[in-house]
């Protein structure tokens, strides 16, 4: 941690009084003069203080920016996101997870951009991400489990962006399955999981987010603007990604000890209450045969389950599937 977050904890932990330059330059080992440069650097970061003499400072508040300082300054989670890597333009967040996992970064370590050059999504499709209005982030994770749980750690990623959403706006968030979130028949939000793994062990997963949040129906390329959608567009009002963001990691870690405690069914019911098409008719296509089917659920396994005419339950794995 450097001089300065050590100053930003500080002083977001005592909030509710002021702190004597004599006090920080103690508690940071460094010169009074050195405490006032950090200071006035943090003013022009769009830090306001409360100064008084020989009372010291007083935090009033931060900036609205979204950076490493901004987003760790008063998150609430134990260990995820706790090492965060923060960049402004990155060619996909998930790169550098790979990247840094190979490194040996820790559990829980999180990389954040505001912009990526070329997000992507499932079977190298192109994830559109250039701009700052959304969030593009990647959680790396060293879980001990074997390979055949990790779609299973695909599922319960959605399920805890439905939580993080659901505790700011009513809005009816769906799960398509295998992993994109919906609202109102429209993409906003897909998840990513990528891993290294032997056959007995996973050395570490790399799960992706990427939500929509402050576009405007606008901003998207006309090929995905009749199907894509986001937060702003869908509330009509801006979000504030720095917030969301937080609490995006605080759910993601309280819904993953959950799993790793109760095991997959608490999973699996909240995966189920909020799945697309829930009950409804699809249309299933594989490379041998194509047919018409109801939506029931999902198996421990992260296989959809359907329904067919003929009333047989069926677990698909792959397939295009007609929504
Ligand atoms: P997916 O393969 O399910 O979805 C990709 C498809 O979604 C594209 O082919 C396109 O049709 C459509 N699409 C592309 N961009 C958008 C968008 N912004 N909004 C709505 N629809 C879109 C889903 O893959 C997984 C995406 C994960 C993205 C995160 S962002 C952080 C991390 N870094 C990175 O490079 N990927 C992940």
């Amino acid at each position: 941690e450097t001089k300065r977050d050590q100053l930003i904890d500080i002083l977001a932990n005592s909030q509710n009084g002021f702190i004597s330059g004599q006090e920080l330059s103690r508690n940071l080992q460094i010169s009074r003069t050195a405490v006032w440069k950090h200071i006035n650097e943090l003013k022009k970061d769009g830090y306001q203080f409360e100064a008084v003499p020989k009372r010291g400072y007083r935090l009033l508040s931060r900036p609205s920016a979204v950076n490493e300082s901004t987003i760790k300054w008063d998150l609430q989670t134990e260990w995820l996101g706790q090492s965060l890597v923060f960049k402004d333009e990155v060619d996909s967040t998930q790169n550098i997870a790979h990247q840094l996992a190979r490194e040996g970064a820790v559990n829980g370590t999180t990389i954040i951009a505001n912009k990526q050059l070329h997000g992507r999504g499932r079977l190298n499709r192109e994830w559109v991400s250039h701009h700052d209005d959304g969030i593009w982030m990647s959680m790396i994770l060293r879980p001990e489990m074997a390979p055949c749980h990790a779609s299973q750690m695909t599922l319960f990623t959605a399920t805890s962006v439905v939580d993080t959403l659901a505790k700011f706006a009513n809005i009816p968030v769906k799960i398509k399955w295998p992993n994109d979130l919906f609202i109102n028949d429209k993409k906003f939000c897909g998840i990513l999981t990528e891993m290294q793994a032997e056959l007995d062990h996973i050395e570490y997963m790399v799960i992706g987010i990427g939500i929509n949040v402050n576009q405007e129906s606008m901003s998207f390329p006309e090929e995905i603007r009749q199907k894509s959608t986001s937060l702003a567009i869908e509330t009509q009002e801006k979000w504030d990604r720095r917030v969301l963001i937080q609490q995006l990691l605080v759910d993601f870690e309280t819904t993953y000890r959950e799993f790793l405690t109760q095991g997959f069914s608490y999973v699996k019911d909240k995966w189920t209450n909020n799945a697309y098409k829930l009950g409804e008719k699809v249309l299933v296509n594989m490379p041998k045969k194509s047919f018409e089917a109801t939506i029931e659920g999902i198996t421990d396994d992260g296989a959809l389950l359907v329904r067919t005419i003929d009333n047989n339950i069926e677990k698909i794995y792959s397939a295009e599937i007609h929504w």
